[in-house]
């Protein structure tokens, strides 16, 4: 294995802006009207979801470590099953809080690992590896500033082609496949399953459906965090639009619908007013109690998360939980 972090170039990936742009002017010209929640992640979007992810309400990113240091054993059993070295892949590290916990047990366990964080932002992926570099100077550390799919190609064409008997092990932490609607989420795993070889694994964190009240806290903190969070979107497209959003003329709002276990955020105008985004060329009117769609947060049943395993190509083979079971953190196998 490499004795040194290897940084690959950047690979030449498409920016933002085009993205933002043109998703903003369709989002904004449709009723109902709707914003991606992709864009909340500016460098102060980002910002505030590290703060989010220490909030009191917040009780996921605490489940989900408690999770992963309590079946950090069993976790390196699977991912090493037959004395075979294994790549961890995580996609869309951020900042590798939980991640660490894990590469610290299978650091001291000697086990035979490259971590391959994934990111689209060069900044978050510069931070973590710089970090992981000073806490293990000799880790085998692969970051790939590129899209997950093009990675996950390459990375199965290599232990396809090279005879290589490494395991992929991807990694989907935090409920950050809640985010994404029910067709997307089965899109995003058949994409994965694609590239992935049999005995390949797949580790996803899953916020559970549980008492409504606890999920509808987590989304509207005493602190007003999540409300800073949904309303630096507006923040955001002030600066790279050109818009004139007056923050303080639009609240937060969020639901929760146990029916169908989705928690939902939305901005909503305080008054009639008229908004122009400069460079969409774009002016926008909003009537009293109007809403902008920024978000879905999905809450699973074990029987949605088989559900999933099974339309995907995946077999689900472990599932674990934390102590209040609000969180499940599960093994699909290829
Ligand atoms: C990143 N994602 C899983 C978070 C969530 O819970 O949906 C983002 C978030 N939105 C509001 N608070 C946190």
């Amino acid at each position: 294995s490499q004795l040194h972090p290897v940084l690959d170039a950047p690979t030449a990936h498409e920016t933002e802006a085009p993205d933002l742009a043109d998703a903003v002017w369709r989002g904004l010209t449709q009723s109902p009207k709707q914003l991606s929640s992709r864009f909340f992640y500016d460098d102060e979007g980002s910002r505030l979801f590290s703060e989010i992810m220490h909030l009191p309400e917040y009780y996921l990113t605490r489940c989900e470590y408690e999770i992963l240091d309590t079946y950090k054993t069993d976790l390196l059993t699977l991912f090493s099953a037959d004395n075979r070295p294994f790549d961890l892949v995580e996609l869309g590290a951020g900042d590798g809080l939980k991640t660490k916990l894990l590469l610290n047990h299978f650091w001291n366990e000697q086990a035979n690992f490259t971590y391959t964080p994934v990111d689209i932002s060069k900044a978050a992926l510069d931070g973590l590896v710089a970090d992981i570099t000073q806490q293990w100077p000799t880790m085998a550390v692969n970051p790939q500033h590129d899209d997950y799919f093009n990675t996950l190609k390459r990375l199965g064409d290599r232990a396809n082609t090279d005879g290589n008997n490494t395991r992929l092990v991807v990694l989907f932490l935090g409920s950050n496949i809640g985010n994404f609607s029910p067709t997307e989420a089965v899109d995003f795993y058949r994409q994965i399953a694609r590239h992935l070889n049999p005995g390949d694994l797949v580790l996803t964190g899953f916020d559970l459906q549980k008492h409504p009240a606890i999920i509808h806290a987590a989304y509207n903190d005493s602190q007003g965090l999540t409300r800073a969070f949904n309303l630096n979107l507006l923040r955001r497209l002030n600066r790279e639009l050109g818009a004139d959003f007056d923050l303080a003329a639009f609240d937060h709002y969020e639901t929760y619908n146990p029916e169908n276990g989705e928690a939902r955020s939305y901005l909503v105008s305080e008054k009639e007013q008229l908004v122009k985004l400069a460079a969409l060329n774009l002016s926008v009117q909003f009537s009293p109690g109007e809403v902008i769609h920024t978000e879905v947060s999905r809450k699973f049943s074990r029987a949605g998360v088989e559900h999933l395993a099974q339309q995907s190509g995946f077999a689900l083979t472990n599932w674990f939980t934390d102590g209040k079971a609000y969180f499940a953190d599960v093994v699909y196998q290829k």
